[in-house]
């Protein structure tokens, strides 16, 4: 048990650091037990706050020697504890700082500061671990510039490489060289990147609107050279889009990227070298999925998009983290929708909103998008700040248009290039230069929790009048218990009885403007009324998602029939098969229950049939209309006394009963998407793939066993990943002979590689049969199994734990008890992907009362556990708050 309960840092607490540092010149001598660092700071006292004592930020550091003004200092001159280097007394005005300290990078499972990756030194300093290389101002707002010299064993690693631009290298004595790198932009430290290494590396040129040329290189681990070519045009298409949609240009001569393979999260902007989890790198058709690829495409972009969003532009201290974070996600989902179906992409980032951020916002976990209030930074790395903030940005991009949402974001750039800002800069720039008054705008960013908006519709046949009331509601959350109005923007049609739609007039308007239009909801309760509506319609709301709301609404289930076949708007045309399909899955639930009769879904399956039958449909779009809501999903909406087992049957006897209803039409088109010639990652032949793929995950479930030779026969045909991990996935969840025989041969073939091992650690831990508990438990021990590595722990431990919930949420509480060991053991060795890990307990309160119970008493044994990290105690005692 915690003797103390950790400090938390409050935003209102901010104030400018005491001093500021000008220019930083490290000397980097690696080595895997001591790696020696030679800082030299020149400082000076910030004239806005005046000096005192000095305090550095340094964990895990030995120290060897302090210098001031090239002077050694006595250590009674200064103190050092765990967390900070303190020196009391200064000269006043400018002064050169000098440290030599050493850390253990071989050591660093915690994979923050400087640590190895198969034999690779590289860095992670966002948030904060810089301070675990050297003593620094570890905060955001302190900006310098930078120059390092990285000294080491020319044989262990013959690539040096750090920020900027490199200005010297050469040969030392006994075996040694070294590299000189500067980068003229100054930054913060969370910023600052070394790599060195044993590194292969494909290299492009790109030359900007304005003509700098522009070296782009990817280093890799030698032998994966020929997994490159897909991320490195992604980049060149990134820049290319940057300077189009945005005006943004790259600044400096050279922009690299590592991939390495052990990381805690997807990837790092560092000025000028990224560091990449190699997962989003790395793809070759036989080894990387069509998802893989769009993945790699959009982190690429969204790394790439912070060289202004985050690095040109950064944040005055981490409650700002949105700014960079939500902004960037706004970026590149934009970017996606321009490179692919746009559609497609607003349906993947709902339902990644829905199935991420909202439970966190309904939780125990919720928070603002700008938090007020943290443990540990690590911990705000969440949906909320990145998911929510993007849809916060996009909701300003609704209200203003795109030419006004550019002027406001040239503004930002204007007025805040090479300044630490916040958001209320943002807030101001956008509404100064896209003229908007976003006073109520900005409760978004400070009060938590999922806004509902209550709909109601009513046709008046005799005036010609429809007339929506609408209400919003927002439950208390923690710390929260009153909420203020938002400003919510709502995006509406309506459709007459032909399916098309009508023109919309307002009240007060002379004429009808266009066919969706966005109403503003300020107020608690309002309403808006259309003119000359000559027939009732179906309305459509919210077109497009366009708030971060739930809704609810007096719409009956023939209307979403109605708008599933008909609305012009995508999102909504999907969102009403969800919601129909969602509704016939609560009720067989609520049957399963009580032992009532339950209903086949005869609607859905003709909307398949329709779907499939529509030759101009994409067929990636049409892939996601087909698609049933998942289990997860399912729970949510129920929301209280979760019934796992009734939810997993009704959902797999619907789609049984679905498959055989349009078991033909499915069939054709499984016949038809086959994709001839050579594998393209492109969005079309992908999104052929995706429908065949979506057909095959119902035709294999046929109760006449049919679909398990189809599934097993797509297997062995399958020439690309994409095909040969849909029909494996199909197949681990049929407990048939076909299924050992599939996960042997892809053992067999892919045993030799760690990233094509992860898909097939995580299809054994999301497979619905009851065996999946005991196979986590054995893989565990397999060899291609590592606690110590994160993309296998989310491989094979995240994944059995947010992804397969009838098996995790067991009711003998051994998924729980399992999962609680693990975020101990791993505790010790990385505390961030520790309580990552343990965020699957975060929606524990919406399951019936037995587990609950057990789930809660696995959170206290972690909360009681013996000397635990900050980041896991601040999870597991806020989620049993
Ligand atoms: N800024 C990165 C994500 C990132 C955050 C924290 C990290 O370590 C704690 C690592 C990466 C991004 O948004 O891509
Ligand atoms: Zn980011």
């Amino acid at each position: 048990m915690r003797t103390e309960e950790p400090r938390a840092v409050l935003l209102k607490d901010y104030a400018p650091p005491a001093y500021l540092i000008d220019t930083v010149s490290l000397e980097v001598e690696l080595d895997p037990a001591a790696t020696r660092v030679h800082s030299k700071l020149k400082m000076r006292t910030n004239p806005a706050s005046g000096g005192g004592p000095l305090v550095l930020d340094g964990e895990k550091l030995t120290l060897h020697e302090v210098r001031l003004n090239g002077e050694t200092l006595s250590p009674n001159a200064y103190q050092v504890d765990g967390r900070h280097l303190t020196i009391p007394d200064l000269p006043a005005g400018e002064f050169t700082l000098e440290t030599v300290t050493t850390c253990g990078p071989e050591a660093n499972t915690a994979l923050t500061g400087l640590y190895l990756s198969s034999g690779i030194y590289c860095t992670q300093c966002e948030a904060q671990g810089f301070r675990r290389i050297t003593y620094y101002l570890d905060r955001p707002d302190a900006m310098a510039v930078f120059t390092t010299r990285i000294v080491a064993d020319e044989k262990v690693a013959p690539v040096l490489l750090s920020n900027g631009n490199l200005v010297k290298e050469g040969k030392l004595a006994s075996g040694k060289h070294f590299a000189e790198w500067h980068d003229p932009f100054p930054k913060p430290a969370y910023l600052f990147a070394l790599v060195a290494g044993r590194l292969g590396h494909v290299e492009d040129k790109f030359v900007t609107k304005s003509g700098r040329k522009v070296t782009l290189r990817i280093f890799v681990e030698p032998g994966n050279e020929d997994r490159c070519a897909y991320a490195l045009e992604a980049l060149k298409r990134s820049m290319r889009w940057d300077e189009e949609a945005f005006g943004r240009e790259y600044d400096l001569d050279i922009f690299m990227i590592v991939a390495v393979s052990s990381f805690n999260m997807g990837a790092m902007e560092n000025k000028g070298l990224n560091v990449f989890n190699d997962k989003y790198i790395l793809a070759r058709p036989d080894t990387a999925t069509d998802t893989d690829y769009a993945s790699i495409e959009a982190i690429i972009a969204h790394e790439y998009f912070h060289n202004w969003t985050g690095n040109r532009v950064t944040c005055r201290d981490w409650f700002q983290l949105c700014l960079k974070e939500g902004l960037t996600v706004f970026r590149d989902q934009e970017f996606t929708s321009d490179m692919r179906s746009r559609a497609v992409k607003r349906i993947a980032d709902v339902r990644l909103l829905r199935s991420h951020q909202f439970p966190e916002d309904q939780g125990p976990l919720a928070h603002p998008v700008r938090p007020d209030s943290y443990i540990e930074i690590n911990n705000f790395y969440t949906a909320t700040v990145y998911e929510k903030g993007a849809e916060l940005c996009r909701m300003i991009h609704t209200l203003v248009g795109p030419k006004r949402f550019r002027k406001g974001m040239d503004l930002y750039f204007e007025r805040h290039d090479g300044e630490a800002a916040t958001v209320e800069d943002f807030l101001q720039a956008l509404s100064d230069g896209a003229k908007i008054d976003l006073t109520q705008f900005k409760r978004w960013y400070s009060q938590s929790g999922t806004p509902e908006v209550l709909v109601s519709g009513r046709y008046d046949s005799a005036r010609e009048t429809y007339t929506l009331k609408m209400t919003q509601v927002c439950a208390a959350t923690p710390g929260q218990p009153v909420k203020e109005p938002y400003h919510i923007p709502i995006a509406v049609g309506l459709v007459g009885p032909d399916g098309k739609d009508m023109a919309l007039q307002l009240d007060g308007e002379e004429k009808p403007h266009a066919k969706t239009r966005v109403l503003n909801l300020t107020e608690r309760t309002q309403t808006f009324r259309f003119r000359n509506v000559a027939e009732k319609p179906v309305p459509s709301l919210l077109r497009g998602f366009t708030a971060p709301v739930t809704l609810s609404s007096n719409l009956k289930e023939r209307d979403y029939v109605f708008l599933m076949a008909n609305d012009s708007d995508p999102f909504n045309r999907w969102e009403a098969a969800q919601r129909y399909a969602s509704g016939l899955l609560i009720a067989n639930v609520e049957a399963i229950r009580t032992g009532g009769k339950r209903r086949r879904g005869t609607a859905f399956a003709e909307m398949i049939r329709k779907v499939l039958a529509d030759k101009k449909l994409d067929p990636d779009f049409a892939a996601q209309m087909i698609l049933l809501p998942s289990e997860q999903a399912i729970a949510q909406m129920i929301g209280k006394d979760v019934d796992v087992d009734a939810i997993h049957e009704a959902r797999e006897t619907l789609r049984i009963a679905i498959a055989a209803d349009v078991r033909d039409d499915l069939k054709r088109i499984y016949e038809r998407m086959k994709v001839d010639g050579p594998y393209s990652p492109d969005a079309e032949d992908a999104g052929r793939r995706a429908l065949r793929n979506a057909c095959l995950g119902y035709l294999a479930f046929l109760p006449d066993g049919s679909g398990v030779e189809m599934a097993a026969a797509h297997f062995d045909g399958a020439d690309n990943m994409t095909d040969q991990i849909a029909a494996l996935g199909v197949l681990a969840n049929i407990d048939v002979q076909e299924r050992t025989r599939a996960l042997e041969t892809f053992y067999e073939q892919w045993k030799g590689d760690h990233l094509v091992m992860d898909k097939w650690l995580s299809i054994q831990a999301t497979s619905s049969l009851p065996r999946a508990l005991d196979d986590v438990k054995s893989l565990l021990h397999h060899p291609a199994f590592t606690i110590r590595n994160p993309n296998k722990v989310r491989a094979l431990i995240t994944s059995f734990a947010t992804a397969n919930q009838v098996r995790f949420h067991a009711a003998d509480g051994a998924g729980y008890a399992l999962v609680a060991e693990k975020v101990l053991e791993l505790d010790a060795l990385n505390p961030q992907v520790a309580a990552r890990l343990l965020g699957a307990f975060k929606s524990w309160r919406q399951f019936d009362r037995k587990r609950r119970s057990l789930m809660s008493r696995q959170l206290e044994r972690i909360a009681g556990a013996e000397g635990i990290s900050r980041d896991v105690y601040e999870i597991a005692s806020k989620t049993l708050a």
